[in-house]
């Protein structure tokens, strides 16, 4: 396929591309800009076959990302909320060199070259390079991270094609209107905010970027009816619809409010309901390149709580049911990523019969519509961010002081839900609360830092000795902080 920039340039010059602040591109300004970067990046990463670029929502890092698509190589997106610690690992695994970044990133990274868009933006252009023709359905463009129950975070592989056939099933589902403008505050580094970035130039849709959930500016944008559709997590619908007064309603060209990411409660969706937003639900995931499974708006009301079918190019069943049909949700999909960074066989060990084991569980409907139980490994979802508590456990768990650790997620009324952590020292040994959590906030992001230490003098187990998380929240009573 013609390469879905300049494509884009040519067939809609004028139509607006993006918009960020007071900055208003439209396509042929942003092929302009993205060509005369894709230009500057050429000279200090010539030799790479990926670039590594931090950012938060930002209109440079957006066009930074477009950048090195166009340059023909592979951009690996780096959560911005990361350790350094933890993004060293992302950043070994896919053999990156160069990482472009925010002039806001501070962390020292091991990498040869740690460039600040400033740098890039600097660097003198006398002749533009030429940008890629095509963009091969089957070429890696885009490599994220994901966590899992065990392991190291893997680095999911997406095609142009994933991003391709997601765009096509969004918009067989939600439509295309020439004068959408899709409010992307969801981060354009996590599958939820690049794929928004994707429809853009595959739609030809304008984009207003938001770098931070600043309820009350967003609430205005959506009142104002200069934007149509917005991503959301949970919690940003939570505190929209909190910041919104009684009564009010968004405007009328406001259509769609497409909501995904993690689970979210009734009482939400039945206010979201009264105050007249057309919520979306939807279920998607980092490996299947965003939204696979999502409600229609007819459906909206008489499903309230399920995520909704699958969109037309997929198809999901229910495996290892058990006798209330409860089981695996598993996926075919052009959208589902080509494997795993450096790890083909754990990519390939997700598969069932050609299946893609998501690691949800869930079930079906008589008609077919899908409702999510949860996640294996007990997983919470922070605001949107998925925290494993065997990750945070394996952590914790280096310290001498520390002789067991046990972590869980408890209901939080800002980020949905947050780890808390059950620790027992070893004799003679202990530290503040203090000293864990700043050990915690080193090594791991900071949304992944139990949000309490509660001292335990014994941790409920099984019979074979595994703990029972479970059984952790009830512990709260008895604990001292
Ligand atoms: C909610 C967000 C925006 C909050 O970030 P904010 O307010 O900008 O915070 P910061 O200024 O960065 O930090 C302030 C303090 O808050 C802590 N913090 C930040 N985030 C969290 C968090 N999630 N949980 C707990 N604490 C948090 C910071 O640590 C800081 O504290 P201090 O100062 O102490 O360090 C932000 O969290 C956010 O962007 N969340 C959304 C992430 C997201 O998009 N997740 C979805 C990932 N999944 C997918 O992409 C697949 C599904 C999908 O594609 C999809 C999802 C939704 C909608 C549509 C789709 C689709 O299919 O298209
Ligand atoms: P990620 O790989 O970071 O994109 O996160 C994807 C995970 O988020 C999924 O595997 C689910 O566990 C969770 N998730 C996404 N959408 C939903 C939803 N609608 N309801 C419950 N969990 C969800
Ligand atoms: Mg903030
Ligand atoms: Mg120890």
């Amino acid at each position: 396929m013609e390469n879905w920039l300049t494509k884009r340039a040519q067939l809609s010059p004028d139509h607006l591309a993006v918009q960020y602040q007071e900055t208003k591109l439209t396509f042929a300004q942003m092929n302009d800009q993205v060509q005369h970067i894709a230009t500057q990046l050429a000279q200090i990463a010539q030799n790479e076959e990926r670039i590594a670029v931090i950012t938060s929502n930002q209109l440079q890092g957006y066009l930074m990302i477009l950048a090195v698509q166009q340059l023909g190589k592979t951009i690996v997106l780096i959560n911005r909320r990361l350790s350094a610690r933890e993004i060293d690992f992302q950043l070994k695994d896919a053999g990156i060199q160069v990482v472009v970044q925010d002039n806001d990133f501070h962390l020292t990274l091991s990498v040869n070259k740690q460039v600040s868009f400033a740098e890039v933006l600097a660097i003198p252009v006398t002749e533009l390079i030429n940008p890629v023709a095509d963009f091969d359905l089957n070429k890696v463009t885009s490599i994220m991270y994901t966590s899992g129950t065990t392991g190291n975070p893997k680095g999911v592989m997406q095609t142009f094609g994933n991003h391709f056939y997601s765009a096509i099933g969004s918009a067989l589902n939600l439509g295309i209107m020439t004068e959408d403008v899709w409010l992307a505050v969801v981060p354009i580094f996590h599958i939820s905010g690049l794929s928004i970035m994707m429809r853009s130039l595959i739609y030809g849709m304008g984009v207003r970027l938001f770098e931070k959930f600043d309820v009350h500016a967003i609430n205005k944008t959506l009142l104002s009816g200069e934007v149509t559709t917005i991503s959301v997590v949970p919690m940003m619908l939570t505190q929209l619809l909190s910041d919104l007064p009684a009564g009010t309603r968004y405007h009328k060209n406001f259509r769609t409010m497409l909501l995904g990411g993690g689970p979210t409660d009734l009482t939400t969706l039945q206010r979201a309901t009264a105050a007249g937003i057309e919520v979306v639900q939807s279920y998607g995931m980092t490996e299947t390149a965003s939204q696979v499974i999502a409600l229609d708006a007819a459906n909206a009301q008489r499903k309230i709580g399920s995520a909704g079918k699958p969109l037309f190019p997929v198809s999901v069943r229910i495996a290892h049911q058990d006798e209330n049909r409860h089981g695996r949700i598993q996926i075919k999909s052009p959208t589902l990523a080509v494997g795993y960074l450096n790890q083909p066989e754990k990519y390939a060990n997700t598969f069932e019969n050609g299946w893609f084991d998501t690691g949800d569980m869930g079930w079906l409907d008589d008609e077919g519509f899908l409702y999510i139980d949860g996640r294996e490994g007990d997983m919470i979802s922070s605001g949107g961010e998925n925290v494993f508590p065997d990750e945070i456990e394996s952590i914790f768990a280096k310290l001498d002081a520390i002789k067991q650790i046990a972590v869980v997620g408890v209901p939080d009324e800002k980020w949905g839900a947050v780890p808390v952590a059950f620790v027992t020292f070893t004799d003679g040994k202990s530290l503040s609360r203090q000293e864990l959590r700043n050990f915690g906030r080193d090594m791991l992001a900071h949304y992944k830092v139990p949000a309490h230490f509660y001292n335990a003098s014994e941790l409920p187990r099984t019979a074979s000795g595994k703990v029972q998380r479970h059984k952790l929240p009830h512990l709260i009573a008895e604990s001292s902080e």
